[in-house]
């Protein structure tokens, strides 16, 4: 019996997997295992026999299914230390700065305008990029046969055959914006709205969709003079600069009256842009008093409230304030070019840590 035990023991001791243990529990203690087998024998003893030999074999037993179970766990044990071992990973790893994306130019302008507006009392505002036409034009003050309409190189909607509704389009600016928040949230208004607009127009200086910001404000006495001071502390607080001076030109818009055009005085020497002083002017956005017709189509009533508002192109600025020469490769997702123009994520565009660094 202790030529068994030591046999079982050792060998169990030296099992190398849990499918060799299995062979061993049958080969020692299974139905027709050798230690079965001798107790099978113990039927054929004298009772003083028995007495000595089956408890002898019922502790041998004991011990080798003992002696299996625990290298069962310690064979476990040693698989998982093996797993753990080999699919660690240091979480606390920072993140490999080669790998970082950056913050494409038109999200960076957007967060300034945003973070300048935002300064001013201006919240954020959105809304579709499929409108209908009424919101696009009508409610606009751009009737249907309003030569903007065709000027605007509109992308339009297929309407089942048939159906006579006139289609949706891509909106062509973001102006719808603007009258569905003056009939969700009525007067007074400071909003400014920015986002994807879209016009048929491909060429050095044009891309099918672009970006723009506009505002708003409406209230019982808003002038002129409040549009002119809003502009002025956005363009000297976008461009960096401690002072600037604003030209108004006469223009038109049909959702403006009067409307205006303004141009930043600037110089281009040596091909870089600078705002503030020169004998240039440069052309950032487009302004005006907003037509009655368009207050009304907000359910705003024009006899009790009046307001301004602007548009202005955010790759546009984009490219003037970081010296971007190609407006198309704005679109074309060159990781070099991204790399280059793009702006560290972590870089928060704030008034008080500097919009740009
Ligand atoms: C511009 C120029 C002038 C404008 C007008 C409106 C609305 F909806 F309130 F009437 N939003 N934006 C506007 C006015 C836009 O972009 C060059």
């Amino acid at each position: 019996m202790d030529d068994l035990r030591d046999k079982y023991i050792d060998l169990i001791a030296n099992a190398g997997s849990e499918s060799a243990l299995e062979d061993l529990r049958v080969q020692a203690i299974g139905k027709k295992g050798e230690i079965s087998l001798q107790m099978r024998e113990l039927g054929r003893m004298t009772p003083e026999e028995r007495q000595v030999a089956g408890p002898r074999l019922n502790a041998l037993k004991d011990e080798i299914a003992s002696a299996l179970a625990a290298k069962k766990e310690a064979l476990a044990n040693h698989a998982l230390d093996e797993r753990l071992r080999s699919e660690w990973l240091d979480v606390t790893l920072p993140v490999r700065p080669r790998r970082q994306g950056t913050i494409h130019p038109v999200s960076q302008v957007t967060e300034e305008v945003t973070a300048i507006f935002a300064d001013m009392g201006f919240a954020v505002a959105e809304g579709p990029q499929i409108e209908s036409d009424w919101y696009n034009f009508d409610a606009l003050n751009i009737p249907g046969h309003h030569p903007a309409r065709a000027e605007m190189d509109t992308f339009y909607t297929h309407r089942a055959e048939g159906d006579e509704r006139p289609p949706h389009v891509l909106r062509t600016h973001t102006s719808p914006v603007q009258i569905r928040t003056m009939q969700e949230q009525g007067a007074p208004i400071r909003i400014i709205a920015p986002g994807r607009v879209y016009r048929a127009d491909y060429d050095m200086t044009h891309t099918p969709m672009f970006h723009q910001i506009e505002g708003l404000a409406i209230d019982k006495d808003i002038s002129m003079a409040n549009l002119k001071w809003v502009l002025e502390e956005f363009v000297k607080a976008f461009f960096e600069v401690d002072d600037v001076e604003l030209r108004f030109r006469a223009s038109h818009f049909p959702f403006t009256e009067p409307s205006a055009e303004v141009d930043i005085r600037c110089s281009w020497e040596g091909g870089t842009l600078k705002v503030g002083t020169g004998d240039d002017w440069l052309e950032i956005l487009g302004s005006g008093m907003v037509h009655p017709h368009v207050l009304r189509a907000g359910n705003v009533d024009p006899d009790e409230w009046q307001g301004f508002a602007f548009g202005m192109g955010i790759d546009r600025i984009a490219m003037l304030k970081y010296g971007i020469p190609d407006l198309r490769a704005f679109f074309d997702s060159d990781l070099r070019w991204l790399r280059h123009y793009g702006f560290a994520a972590l870089d928060v565009p704030t008034l008080r840590g500097g919009l740009s660094r």
